[in-house]
C-alpha cells in the first residue's frame, strides 16, 4: 500500500474533533489474514496467558481482549508500520524534532465484542492524565497517546461502535452525565457523543484524551471484531507490564522493533 501522509484536513479535524477517520486503511489481503487470525484464537478465559498474549477483559462487559497481540502472528506485525496511519501517528504523538523523537507502542490489543458487549466513557481534557494528553504548540503536535482501532468487520448502526465526544479532548469541565466507569455506565446516549460507524478495514485514529468508549452491541448476531493499537511516545512504557518477547523483537524489520523496543536495553558488558 502506498504510504499515506497526514493532510491538512487531517491535522485540522484532528486538532478540533481529536479524531480522524482512515478510510480503506487496511486492504483485503490483510483483512482476510487479521480474521483468519481471529478465527483460530483458543477459547481463553479471562486472564488466561497464550504464549505471550494474555486475555485481559478491560470490564466484565467489554468481551474478550486480547493483549499483546502482536505476539500471536505475521498479520498482527504488519499493522506495527502500517503505511496507512504511521505517519499520522509520527506527527501527533511521535515528539517531532525533539530529541526523543519516535514511537512506542503501549497496547496492542485484539478486541470481540458481542450482544449486549460495551465500554463505559472515560478520558476527557478535565484533569486528563499526561499521557493522553492532547498538544500542539509551536508548530509541532505533542500528544502523549494515539489509538488505532481497525474494523475487521462492518461496525454500523447497533453494531456497538466506538464514540468519541468531539472536541472532549481540550474539555475543561468534567462531564456532568458521564457516569462511572466502574459501575459499567453506559454511554450510548450521552449528550455530546457521537458513534463512529466503520467499514472493515477502516480506521479510527483518535488521541486518548478524548473522551470515548464503546456503545453497546444491540444486534444479537454475530461479532463486532477490531484491533486496537495505542501509539505514544518513544520513552512510555507498557501500561500493565507486558513486556515484547526476544524472538518476536529479533524477527521484526529493525522499523518495526524500533517502534516496540525503542531503546534498547544498555548493560555492562557479560565478564
Ligand atoms: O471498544 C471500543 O470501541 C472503545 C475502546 C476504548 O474505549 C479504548 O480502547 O480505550
Amino acid at each position: 500500500m502506498e504510504p499515506r501522509f497526514p493532510s491538512a484536513l487531517d491535522d485540522f479535524l484532528f486538532d478540533l474533533r481529536g479524531y480522524v477517520i482512515l478510510e480503506n486503511a487496511v486492504a483485503p489481503d490483510l483483512l482476510s489474514d487479521l480474521n483468519a487470525a481471529f478465527d483460530n484464537f483458543p477459547p481463553l478465559k479471562r486472564g488466561e496467558w497464550w504464549n505471550n498474549a494474555q486475555r485481559r477483559d478491560y470490564t466484565d462487559e467489554t468481551g474478550f481482549e486480547l493483549h499483546n497481540v502482536v505476539e500471536t502472528g505475521e498479520p498482527f506485525e504488519r499493522l506495527i508500520d502500517h503505511p496507512s496511519w504511521i505517519n499520522h501517528v509520527r506527527r501527533y504523538c511521535g515528539e517531532e524534532d525533539s530529541y526523543v523523537q519516535g514511537l512506542f507502542i503501549d497496547e496492542c490489543i485484539a478486541s470481540i465484542r458481542t450482544s449486549g458487549g460495551h465500554h463505559p466513557v472515560h478520558s476527557g481534557g478535565y484533569r486528563g492524565a499526561l499521557r493522553g494528553k492532547f498538544q500542539y504548540e509551536h508548530g509541532v503536535f505533542r500528544c502523549g497517546q494515539c489509538n488505532i482501532i481497525v474494523a475487521l468487520t462492518d461496525i454500523g448502526e447497533g453494531d456497538g461502535p466506538t464514540m468519541v465526544i468531539p472536541g472532549s479532548h481540550k474539555s475543561n469541565f468534567t462531564h456532568p452525565l458521564a457516569g462511572d466507569y466502574a459501575k459499567g455506565d453506559r454511554m450510548d446516549d450521552l449528550p455530546g457523543a457521537v458513534p463512529v460507524y466503520l467499514k472493515a478495514g477502516d480506521a479510527v485514529l483518535f488521541v486518548d484524551g478524548i473522551m470515548h468508549g464503546g456503545s453497546s452491541r444491540t444486534n444479537t448476531e454475530g461479532e463486532r471484531r477490531v484491533t486496537i493499537y495505542r501509539y505514544g511516545v518513544s520513552w512510555a512504557a507498557t501500561r500493565f507490564g507486558y513486556e515484547y518477547s526476544q524472538p518476536l523483537l529479533d524477527r521484526l524489520t529493525p522499523e518495526r522493533r524500533k517502534i516496540l523496543q525503542p531503546i534498547a536495553p544498555h548493560r555492562p558488558p557479560k565478564p
